[in-house]
């Protein structure tokens, strides 16, 4: 079934947190849009995330591997796709400390075998106006001291973990097809996003998902490490304003402009559940173990545990370029942003017990286990 009246996009990752968002933003944003998502359904993707949208033909999914050269050539010909927005990714640094391996194939070759088909297809066989989208980390851009000027689009590049290291190798390939082969690239370097659909191994959705559950809340060293949070939507609506007005080659920085030390972040999530569940007979009743649930606070459960190895201290955004020049700012504050997320989460329970499964438990129980050693001098509390 297809619609002539916008062509069809090809999302990869499209199962996964931001990409699923992006998804369902543009299907709902316009009747005549149609999305073929390429999805290899890691430990990260899940099809729930979107299945709803598949029954009126909108939708195309194809379970799949970014590095399949042949699968991707085959679904830029076959359903003449002209824009790729490019997801797909191994994402948690955690995981990247734990086996790099992954990184490399996933984010460093696949995004490579994507280049290549779109290079094949669309300069070779059919050239013609087509956009490969690229969707990137400030993490590429190192850590900054708490003076440091936030990141801009010319900050150097200093990636420390391997998950940087291999999202940094991606962005360089991109940028050398525009340079050498003039393949119509954009990138976008963003800070961390949150909302409704990520995966529980992430600060936020951890932590809200161990607090409804009563488990402990693990911070990683004394947690003054910074993070500038953005609304998973609002990303989604800067990459929409690349597509449409961003020029071949530019990349642009997104940031929330909105920066939190993780136990202030932590300490102000506590907060929000508490005053969802002490009120609410309901919920308390589907959350027994939440100290909210007994009129305690969900701050009792902070545990300050051993530091992640290389943790960045600070990430920034400079986001004055998507502004000047597409004119593109966030709309949701931190504080419309948790709520709608705390909401999504205690709105759908059964998306977060099919992701909570046994083989998610296990990995972050023995993640955890091993962080139980505290770090010499490490406070129990911070001051707010
Ligand atoms: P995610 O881990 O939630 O989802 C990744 C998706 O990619 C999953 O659906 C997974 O199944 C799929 N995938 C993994 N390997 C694949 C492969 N070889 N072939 C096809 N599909 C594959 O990630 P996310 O948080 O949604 O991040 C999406 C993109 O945004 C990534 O490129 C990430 O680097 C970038 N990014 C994320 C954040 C953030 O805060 N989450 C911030 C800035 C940039
Ligand atoms: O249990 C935890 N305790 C904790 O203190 C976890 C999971 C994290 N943290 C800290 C580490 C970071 O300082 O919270 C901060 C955020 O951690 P993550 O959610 O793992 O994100 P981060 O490492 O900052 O990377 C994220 O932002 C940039 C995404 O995972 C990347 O995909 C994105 O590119």
């Amino acid at each position: 079934m297809s619609n002539s009246r916008t062509p069809e996009i090809l999302v990869t990752g499209g199962a996964g947190f931001i990409g699923a968002n992006f998804v369902r933003r543009r299907l709902a944003s316009d009747p005549g849009a149609r999305v073929c998502v390429l999805d290899a359904l890691t430990y990260a993707g899940n099809r729930e995330s979107v299945a709803d949208l598949e029954s009126d033909g909108r939708l195309h999914f194809v379970h799949g591997d970014i590095r399949d050269g042949e699968l991707v050539l085959g679904l830029l010909r076959e359903r003449s796709i002209r824009t790729i927005v490019h997801f797909a990714a191994e994402s948690h640094v955690d995981r990247s400390i734990l086996g790099p391996d992954a990184f490399v194939d996933t984010n460093v070759v696949g995004t490579h075998e994507l280049l290549k088909a779109a290079r094949t297809v669309w300069l070779d066989e059919a050239p013609g106006t087509h956009r490969f989208h690229h969707v990137s980390t400030d993490e590429v851009y190192g850590s900054l001291e708490p003076d440091d000027p936030a990141f801009s689009e010319t900050t150097p590049y200093a990636p420390n973990s391997p998950y940087a290291a291999s999202k940094a190798a991606s962005d360089h390939l991109v940028r050398a097809y525009q340079h050498t082969f003039g393949l119509e690239t954009t990138t976008s370097n963003c800070s961390n996003n949150y909302g409704p659909f990520q995966f529980p191994e992430k600060l936020i959705p951890l932590v809200l998902m161990n607090m409804l559950a009563g488990k402990s809340l693990p911070i990683y060293g004394d947690g003054s490490n910074v993070r500038d949070w953005l609304f998973v939507e609002d990303h989604c609506r800067g990459i929409e304003a690349i597509l449409e007005r961003g020029a071949p080659g530019r990349v642009y920085n997104i940031g929330g402009l909105n920066e939190q030390r993780n136990i202030d972040l932590v300490r102000l999530l506590c907060e929000v559940v508490d005053g969802r569940l002490s009120g609410d007979a309901e919920l308390a009743e589907r959350f027994p173990d939440c100290p909210a649930s007994r009129g305690d606070r969900c701050d009792s459960l902070i545990t300050f545990v051993k530091d992640r190895p290389g943790h960045d201290r600070r990430y920034a955004i400079d986001a004055t370029r998507i502004e000047n020049e597409l004119g593109f700012r966030p709309v949701e504050t931190f504080e419309t942003g948790l709520a709608k997320t705390v909401d999504w989460y205690l709105a759908n329970g059964e998306w977060c017990a099919r992701i909570a499964d046994g083989s998610y438990r296990e990995w972050i129980d023995r993640q955890y286990a091993e962080r139980t050693e505290t770090f010499p001098n490490q406070p129990k509390r911070v001051a707010r």
